[in-house]
């Protein structure tokens, strides 16, 4: 019997400081219920989705920091996103700034949710690979402070069964590293979901627009192609106040290839049919793990984070 599922990604197009949860939560209604009329059982919305991509802006007021942050998920805000999954019997994949206390503590993720078709939380993933500083960068055209305002994330790359599929999570940066893909590769990913907001300027050295696409989507194909995965990645596009984001949500196959693809810089949905035994014969083939990886070569990976030259 084959495996398919009819999945989405939702791009969202600009979130402004002015906008409210309740707006933002309005037009994520919209576009699952696109996203449904479409067929999908599965949709993707990008990174910290409930608010403006509020890491570019230098904050010292912990009370004006938190403001961009969930306490509660499902919270009053939020719980309309949930009821409409379980109406649709569609699952979605939600990105958002989590404050939570922990033996108390307060702790603060930049985290996303995997909702199955009945409105359940069933995944958490916290970010890893926070990008950016924590300093103020007076010369910066604007901040990327994601190691100000967030912990990395304590809870490792996992997957979980889910669409009768094996699925995994990460969050905007993580995708440019291999290491995350393999570690959910590992465990037989077949569907990794992600959420991105990538300032369509480098503000550390300069960079032409094109290879801002152009990395995003070596990125998401290589790895969906090195495991075998289906990889549908979910953009924060175009102007938030002035400050530009890149879209190009898009739907990616365990062979590389580009499935669907946004064309604008607003809220927008594309869908595909994924065939989720497509990545089998990677899996048992090229990228058959147990029979060439040679991990007594890759210790460094694990024993050393930067690079050192030591001839
Ligand atoms: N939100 C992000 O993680 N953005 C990063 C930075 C480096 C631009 C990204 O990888 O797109």
């Amino acid at each position: 019997m084959p495996r398919k599922l009819k999945a989405a990604v939702a791009q969202l197009g600009p979130i402004h400081l002015a906008d409210g949860r309740p707006a933002v939560v309005k037009r994520l209604l919209a576009l699952m219920r696109e996203a449904h009329a479409a067929g999908a059982r599965f949709v993707v919305f990008p990174e910290l989705a409930l608010t403006t991509f509020f890491p570019r802006y230098w904050m010292t007021d912990q009370n004006e920091i938190d403001r961009f942050f969930e306490r509660e998920m499902p919270g009053p805000d939020t719980q309309p996103l949930f009821d409409l999954a379980r109406e649709l019997g569609l699952g979605f994949y939600l990105g958002y700034a989590e404050l939570t206390q922990e033996k108390g503590e307060l702790h603060r993720y930049n985290t996303s949710i995997l909702v199955d078709a009945d409105g359940r939380i069933v995944g958490r993933y916290r970010k890893i690979h926070l990008p950016g500083h924590s300093e103020h960068l007076p010369d910066a055209p604007f901040q990327h402070l994601e190691k100000r305002y967030f912990e990395v994330g304590n809870e490792g790359f996992k997957v979980w069964r889910a669409f009768d599929a094996v699925v995994g999570m990460c969050i905007c940066n993580d995708r440019r590293w291999p290491e995350t893909f393999r570690v959910m590769g590992l465990q037989g990913v077949e569907i990794v979901a992600l959420g991105y907001n990538t300032p369509t300027e480098n503000i550390h050295h300069p960079e032409p627009l094109h290879l801002r696409m152009f990395h995003h989507l070596l990125a998401i194909q290589a790895n969906a192609y090195q495991n075998g995965t289906w990889v549908l990645a979910a953009a924060k596009a175009g102007k938030e106040d002035g400050f530009g984001l890149i879209g190009g949500s898009a739907i990616v196959a365990p062979t590389g290839e580009i499935a669907a693809r946004t064309l604008g810089e607003d809220d927008e949905v594309v869908t595909a049919t994924l065939d989720l035994d497509l990545g089998d014969y990677i899996k048992r083939t090229m990228f058959n793990f147990e029979k060439h990886r040679r991990i007594e070569h890759y210790r460094l990976i694990t024993e050393r984070t930067g690079a050192k030259v030591e001839v």
